[in-house]
């Protein structure tokens, strides 16, 4: 295991290699343009579907185009069903090969190709949906939400990092520990964040209230894999998402908008990390269960403010 790497029974995430920006004047050498960049992504990948979200509600489709790779992976990595129409690869790995002969980490979605110079550009997640908030303003949907505004970044930035330190990346902690001591302390941080969404959530439609914004679109992917996978495959059993009424309702309030619900994949979510991930379902068998009605009414429309 590399990125999935573990030290001292502790699974710790590698850094990304390729942390390049595209700028809406250009001036870091990628500029916003339409048809340029291509994204890669997986529709299992939690951080790649934080993509997905962010280029479909702000209209992205036409400007930035998408290839998916097969949900399961083996030891050469993520590849393509059959190859990439635009790039003609097979393997993801031959384009972090191709920017850089000598790489050698893991070849990761989400990622970021360049068309115009035929390299890759970041695979640096966390940038990713900021960058097409920010810098692919021009390009925007009429009436397009402003996920990250300006007023609300402190906020948006600090609840992010608990989100990503405790949720996101705590589900991994957990999966991935190989000593009882890391796996609680994991698990314990995590069920401590979500009880303490719950109780935010009962007050507001959304994390930072009205609107949706960068710390929804941050926080769904988890919500959405968590019954299906992290509850089970990942041993995150103190309480399922479906046990919450808050988040529950909610994570199903983001589904019902079509950049949530419609990138939300739950067979590739679901063969992806049962088949993917041997040391800890050696089996590849997976589950039927469980059966989850996203379309029900949440009825949080009443938490909007008129
Ligand atoms: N780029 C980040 C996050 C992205 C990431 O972990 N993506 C996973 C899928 S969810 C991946 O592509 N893994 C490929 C591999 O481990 O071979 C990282 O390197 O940790």
């Amino acid at each position: 295991m590399t990125a999935q790497e573990v030290e001292g029974g502790r699974f710790v995430r590698q850094r990304n290699r390729f942390t390049e920006t595209i700028t809406a004047d250009g001036g870091s050498g990628y500029p916003a343009e339409s048809g340029r960049y291509r994204l890669f992504v997986s529709y299992a990948c939690p951080w790649a579907h934080r993509t997905l979200i962010v280029r479909r509600l702000l209209g992205l489709e036409e400007v930035i185009g998408v290839g998916v790779v097969d949900p399961i992976r083996d030891e050469r990595g993520w590849r393509f069903p059959d190859h990439d129409p635009v790039t003609g690869t097979v393997f993801l790995s031959e384009l972090y090969l191709s920017s850089d002969p000598g790489f050698t980490g893991r070849y990761t979605v989400p990622c970021v190709w360049d068309t115009e110079t035929g390299r890759l550009v970041t695979n640096d997640f966390p940038d990713i949906t900021t960058m097409l908030e920010t810098e692919f303003t021009a390009f925007h949907r009429p009436g397009a939400p402003d996920l990250y505004p300006v007023e609300l970044r402190p906020e948006i930035d600090e609840l992010n990092d608990l989100v990503y330190r405790t949720v996101n990346n705590g589900v991994y902690r957990a999966g991935f520990a190989t000593a009882q001591d890391a796996y609680e302390e994991a698990f314990d941080a995590l069920f401590a964040t979500l009880d303490g969404l719950e109780e935010r959530l009962a007050g507001r439609r959304y994390l930072l209230g009205d609107a949706v914004t960068e710390a929804d679109v941050r926080l769904y992917p988890t919500l959405a894999r968590f019954d299906a996978v992290y509850y089970s495959h990942f041993k995150c059993n103190l309480r399922r998402l479906a046990d919450y009424p808050n988040l529950w309702g909610y994570a199903r309030d983001l589904y019902s908008i079509p950049a949530f619900g419609e990138t939300t994949d739950f067979d590739h979510i679901k063969r992806h990390y049962y088949v993917t991930h041997p040391t800890i379902n050696p089996t590849r068998i997976v589950p039927k269960g469980p059966l989850l009605d996203w379309a029900a009414p949440h009825g949080r429309e009443r938490l909007a403010s008129g």
